[in-house]
């Protein structure tokens, strides 16, 4: 892809993209959510197939001229099932939400009335917004009630979330999760929901990768819907699907469209199908296990350079520092000293913080875009040593609880690491070293 014709009628989005591909090129990107897509993913989602209204389902459209967008779509439902090897007359899935957020929300209101109780995992323990934060429309729409981690060992603990079910009878139970390092046992979480008879939706947007790929277990077939993003270990483009057993059908489908969405994105449609066939490779099997095997190593490498992870390390693609040694909200000053540094990472709170999301106090990181690029154990070497230094040096700064002085700490902090010669030195090793593995998609 060039953009020879956006160069020539729109040199300020032109030179945007291309400030962002230098960006992309040389910095190290451990943010465990993102990764990068193919070439002929990109292809599919900036084909005409952008211009085409489609609502409505698969040989059932509100507009004339859908021959081929039916096709298109059928064809992705049926990677769709295939790659989960899922039976069409158990499940089926709806390819058209927007992204994940919306998918959930889709679930909850198709399949629930307004004020129903769901049970789901708190924000601040590795829970997503959209499992029912109360700044999210979840939150405002259901009445969730959350489990959570337990605080030493840092893991999940089902005897808890089987006491809640008891004791709230909801008519959903989440489970699947944004920053949750370890295994989850989605066939005792549905066995704790058909107990209560409640609904089983797990969200796998984070792992459906590590699971198509044989390196995490399945939700299939105990899960009644599952919910995943298309844009992380996927690497596909942004959007998402809902498996739902066919029970659910009718009202899932209702709820998408007309409920919640208006056109389908066919463009973005056609990038999923891509991507599920790119996922149905040998390549892609070992991509999965090349994942974990380098947040292994990584975890490893901080473990011994003194650095704490939340669960004592990791069993999939992410791992979250807990930074609270150095003090509480140091995960800001972290995310900005690396970025000086061109390391992507973001802030994240850890399970019992008593900082705000915006001030976590700690860091999640992950490798399924570093793996993408090429990179294996070998050079989680020297990212720890990068993350480790910058650690040390930054997390002693201290974040006041007062707000007003926080601000002016926050300024100053960021003025500082503009001129830093240490991180300025360490941003042209890594851009050296970025440079070194190319995307696959823009090159
Ligand atoms: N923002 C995504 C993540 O980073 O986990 C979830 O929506």
């Amino acid at each position: 892809m060039n953009f020879e014709y956006l160069k020539q009628t729109d040199k300020e989005i032109y030179d945007l993209i291309l400030l962002e591909l230098k960006r992309q090129k040389q910095s190290i990107n451990l943010i465990p959510s993102e990764n990068y897509t193919s070439k002929s993913v990109l292809e599919a989602i900036s084909s005409i197939l952008n211009d085409k209204y489609s609502e409505g389902y698969p040989y059932k459209r509100y507009y004339g001229g859908n021959l081929y967008v039916d096709e298109l779509e059928v064809l992705c439902q049926k990677r769709a099932l295939n790659i989960f090897n899922l039976n069409p007359d158990e499940y089926n899935v709806n390819v058209q939400p927007y992204s994940g957020t919306p998918a959930n929300l889709a679930v909850y209101t198709g399949l629930l009335n307004i004020g129903d109780t769901i049970l789901s995992l708190k924000l601040s323990h590795g829970g997503h917004l959209s499992h029912g934060d109360s700044v999210n429309l979840s939150g405002k729409l259901f009445n969730f009630i959350h489990y959570e981690v337990d605080q030493k060992t840092g893991l999940i603990n089902y005897e808890n979330i089987e006491e809640l079910a008891k004791n709230y009878k909801p008519k959903l139970i989440i489970s699947g999760f944004t920053a949750y390092p370890r295994i989850i046992d989605f066939k005792k979480i549905s066995q704790i929901a058909k107990s209560v008879e409640a609904i089983s939706m797990a969200d796998i947007s984070h792992i459906i990768g590590l699971i198509i790929g044989g390196a995490h277990p399945s939700p299939f077939p105990f899960c009644d819907i599952v919910t995943t993003t298309t844009h992380k270990t996927l690497r596909g483009p942004r959007g998402a699907l809902i498996f739902y057993k066919k029970e659910f059908g009718e009202k899932i489908n209702k709820a998408v469209f007309p409920g919640m969405q208006g056109g389908p994105h066919e463009n973005i449609i056609a990038g999923i199908a891509v991507a599920l066939k790119e996922a149905q490779s040998k390549n892609f099997k070992n991509y999965a296990k090349q994942i974990i095997l380098n947040s292994k190593t990584l975890a490893k490498l901080l473990i011994d350079n003194d650095i704490k992870l939340v669960s004592g390390g990791t069993d999939n693609h992410l791992i979250l520092l807990d930074l609270r040694k150095f003090g509480p909200g140091r995960g800001y000053f972290i995310e900005k000293a690396l970025e000086t540094a061109d390391i992507i990472v973001n802030k994240n709170s850890v399970p019992g913080d008593t900082f705000p999301p915006y001030y976590p106090s700690g860091i999640r990181i992950g490798t399924p875009a570093i793996t993408t690029r090429g990179m294996k154990e070998k050079e989680m070497i020297k990212i720890s040593e990068w993350l480790t230094k910058i650690i040390k040096k930054f997390a002693i700064n201290d974040m006041p609880d007062d707000k007003e002085k926080r601000q002016i700490i926050i300024k100053e902090f960021n003025e500082k690491i503009k001129e830093d010669e240490f991180l300025n030195k360490i941003r042209k090793e890594v851009n050296d070293f970025a440079l070194q593995f190319p995307l696959p998609g823009l090159n």
